[in-house]
């Protein structure tokens, strides 16, 4: 493929998407933007806007509009765990069935306190749910000649230009950042000419609308689901400022008339504090919300709205080319993605990721979860909550390495109310000190199992969810948060201590029950013990409390007792095609195509399956991986983008990001995994993983940091032959930009930002002032990797070692703040 940079096209580019912002900051990137030629006929076409708390999906009609509202605290149910059952009384008998072989039976059993379909206390999950539909029906509008409705990610604002009569019609919307209210403006070219009736609609059932006060107001009531009474009360207020015209307000709607030009602004609150408190006022905070924002008149909200989402969105650039496809709308691009090239579409795709966690998980803000903050659905697939057992981490994936570190604090925030509530299930359901949770949480903080043993039974959501705090100290260096966090994972360590039994056939200390998350090994079947993926999570959290009671020089003899128990557990075992096995037996099946690959989990997001450190591991892994395909649901897909980069290669990697940048919806209008006009990611139906997992895996392609040293452009497909980078982040506080020409690194700036040895990999020799060639370990303590335990092979044919590229490693001694250029040598 051919791919050039054409300063004339992008210039050209320019002149056709130029829309006349008034933006003060002025800092419009036209290829920061989506835009259509058609509203939206679809809930998957509308355009989101969010401020981590409040969403908005834009449909921009021609002749109306319909912007489809959330909050984020709207869930149906209220607090309570779904602990009702003192689960440890037959755990002994489920753990002998396990150990007898009677799988089923087990499962079954096991059933008896776990239902598939959930009981009044027992079992069930809550709902997050809609706040309504705002309405606006223009009026005084003949033929329409021109349209165009866009999203600038760059800016973090829509835009749809409608043109009648002579006269440019522009509405401009966005979920402000500073001012914590969703803000629209309504202006044309010509004055007197807005007329519109705005109005507000909910699926709730307890609702009340009126207008008063110049303003309109809602008040709903979340809903009932699975025996458990809707308890949230929300409140929308909708207060239009006037430039011009007259205006009147009756209960169902603000009439407006020949205005110059109107601002709207939307302030939705609850009565949620927190997942145990509900005693908050909705009507006092919405009201309070929006007073202090009508004190900026909309220019100025504006400009500090892109002003404070910018600080985050700039910190990372992508240039993979500019051609001509740049020029198309953009479900015409991602129609022709796969025709080739347009390799700005994927820079595109990477920045929407980014743009979607700015939106969607902002610090005091609840987690994204499975739809971010976006959902009109009473009833939301898997109800629209947190499956933690690969969905809630994919949402995070990009946090660190797209320099958006901030974005990780709801996260860990919930982590922190879980590490609380998971005591209970901890202790009713497995007789245990420490915490835990299973497969899914809602806002209430649920941690008992959901949907029955089957899909539920599985105790290690915390473990994974933990990775990200301990992940997070080895990006950023803080010693004060991991200090702050060491009991959540101490406590997760704990847990384990307590559960591991000695399995019968090896001896080996295992997790029983659990299961490889969702694939059955036997019909029907899911419930296993020791299982590949368990024994790598305890792994990671009995490594990460170790290093953390030496770093805070703390509990060592709590980590000598992990330390001994790493010694007893099972080691990843190679099976007889070759694979890396996915349970304690060798049940895999070459043709099992199932979306989740738990068992690579150990070579992403984990790193414990090294090139470098134990090939023969690295090619089961690859082996395991082509066996279960490419093509998935969309969020599998963005996993194995960044399997793929792990595997390192690159052409691979990219094969999955064109599967996950193919159209979902299909001429007849079944869906497939991919994506949907507006760039949302589909399982099918919408999941924002697979957003969030692509984007972390076009980053992972171009720069890995877990594996001893700072890799760069470890895994760069033939497409992408000249490009640039800046911004992304490695372990240890390095901010790292790259250059490369004809697919080799041409240039790399650090910056370090903690100090400290800096070994960097690369493909091809390098030169740079300091820079000699590596020598022994990392020095780098954010690059000390724990090391596995032998595997063991039990292949039935040796397995086919591909050589591995040959690489140059380098050290570095950096500064605290200092940059450093490195170059081709
Ligand atoms: C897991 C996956 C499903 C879906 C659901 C929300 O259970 O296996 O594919 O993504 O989460």
């Amino acid at each position: 493929m051919n791919i050039k940079f054409r300063p004339v096209l992008y210039f050209l580019a320019l002149l056709v998407f130029n829309i006349k912002c008034s933006t003060k900051r002025e800092k419009v990137n036209h290829l920061d933007i989506l835009w259509y030629q058609k509203p939206a006929s679809r809930w998957e076409e509308a355009l989101p806007l969010g401020n981590g708390r409040l969403g908005a999906m834009v449909y921009g009609g021609m002749y109306q509009e319909l912007i489809q509202l959330n909050e984020e605290t709207v869930w149906s149910g209220g607090p309570g765990n779904n602990i009702n059952v003192d689960f440890k009384t037959i755990l002994p008998e489920v753990r002998r069935l396990i150990f007898e072989g009677k799988f089923q039976e087990a499962q079954e059993y096991a059933n008896k306190y776990f239902p598939r379909s959930s009981g009044p206390d027992n079992n069930y999950g809550m709902r997050y749910q809609p706040v309504g539909d705002l309405h606006i029906e223009f009026s005084g509008l003949g033929e329409i000649k021109e349209y165009k409705r866009q999203l600038d990610i760059g800016n973090a604002i829509s835009t749809t230009i409608v043109k009648s009569d002579g006269v440019t019609y522009t509405r401009e919307i966005f979920a402000s950042f500073s001012d914590d209210v969703i803000i629209m403006r309504l202006s044309s070219d010509k004055p007197n000419s807005i007329s519109c009736n705005v109005s507000i609609a909910t699926p709730h059932k307890l609702v009340k609308i009126k207008g008063n006060n110049n303003q309109l107001k809602l008040n709903g009531v979340s809903g009932d689901y699975e025996n458990k009474e809707g308890k949230v009360q929300f409140t929308t207020l909708i207060r239009p400022v006037l430039d011009g015209g007259i205006i009147d307000v009756n209960d169902s709607a603000l009439v407006i008339k020949r205005a110059n030009s109107v601002a709207l602004y939307v302030s939705i609150a609850t009565n949620f504090i927190n997942y145990h408190d509900i005693s908050g006022n909705s009507d006092l905070k919405a009201q309070q919300i929006l007073s202090k924002a009508l004190e900026h008149p909309i220019e100025e909200a504006k400009a500090s709205h892109t002003k404070k989402y910018a600080l985050l969105y700039d910190r990372v650039k992508l240039n993979l080319g500019v051609t001509d496809s740049v020029r198309n709308p953009t479900d015409v691009r991602l129609a022709r993605f796969n025709e080739g090239n347009d390799p700005q579409f994927v820079s595109l795709y990477f920045q929407y990721g980014r743009y979607l966690l700015i939106s969607s998980s902002q610090p005091g803000s609840q987690p994204a979860n499975l739809q971010g903050i976006w959902n009109n659905k009473v009833k939301p697939p898997w109800d629209c909550k947190y499956t933690v057992n690969i969905n809630t981490e994919m949402n995070y994936w990009p946090a660190e390495t797209t320099n958006l570190t901030e974005l990780t604090e709801p996260l860990f925030a919930m982590i922190k109310d879980i590490s609380e509530t998971g005591k209970e299930s901890a202790s009713r359901l497995y007789g245990a000190r420490g915490w835990n949770i299973h497969h899914n949480t809602d806002i209430w903080r649920i941690s008992g199992p959901v949907d029955g043993a089957y899909y539920g039974l599985w105790p290690m959501g915390g473990t994974w969810l933990s990775q990200h705090l301990w992940q997070h100290y080895l990006y950023q260096g803080d010693k004060k948060f991991l200090r702050e966090v060491y009991p959540i994972l101490k406590n997760q360590a704990l847990f384990y201590v307590d559960i591991m039994q000695k399995e019968p056939v090896h001896g080996w200390m295992v997790v029983c029950p659990s299961m490889s998350p969702e694939n059955s090994h036997h019909p029907n079947t899911t419930i296993a013990a020791g299982t590949t993926m368990d024994n790598q999570l305890v792994f990671d959290v009995f490594n990460d409390v170790i290093r953390a009671c030496e770093i805070l020089d703390t509990n060592r003899a709590f980590a000598d007792t992990l330390s001994q128990l790493l010694g007893q557990m099972p080691p990843m075992q190679i099976g007889r095609w070759g694979q890396l096995q996915e349970w304690m037996y060798d049940w895999d099946h070459k043709d099992d195509k199932h979306r989740h690959v738990s068992h690579l989990y150990g070579l992403y997001p984990s790193n414990q399956i090294s090139p470098y450190r134990d090939p023969r591991l690295f090619e089961a892994a690859k082996t395991s991986l082509i066996a279960r395909g490419d093509i998935s649901t969309g969020w599998s897909m963005g996993w194995k983008v960044n399997l793929w980069a792990r595997l390192l290669d690159g052409d691979h990697a990219y094969k999955l990001i064109k599967d996950q940048l193919t159209p979902s919806i299909q001429k007849d209008n079944s869906e497939k995994g991919g994506t949907y006009p507006n760039l949302f990611d589909a399982h099918p139906p919408f999941q924002i993983d697979g957003n969030f997992g692509c984007t972390a895996g076009i980053a992972e392609m171009l720069l890995q940091s877990q594996d001893r040293a700072i890799h760069v452009l470890p895994a760069l497909p033939v497409e992408w032959k000249n490009g640039e980078i800046s911004g992304l982040v490695a372990r240890g506080g390095f901010e790292v930009d790259l250059k490369w020409k004809n697919g080799e690194i041409a240039e790399v700036k650090v910056h370090s930002n903690l100090g400290g040895n800096c070994r960097i990999r690369s493909y091809v020799p390098l030169k740079g002032k300091g820079l000699v060639e590596a020598k022994g370990e990392n020095t780098n303590p954010y690059y000390y990797t724990a090391n596995i335990r032998e595997p063991l092979d039990h292949s039935m044919e040796p397995i086919k070692m591909e050589p591995l590229r040959k690489v140059y490693e380098y050290d570095l001694a950096t500064r605290k703040d200092e940059n450093v250029w490195l170059y081709k040598l």
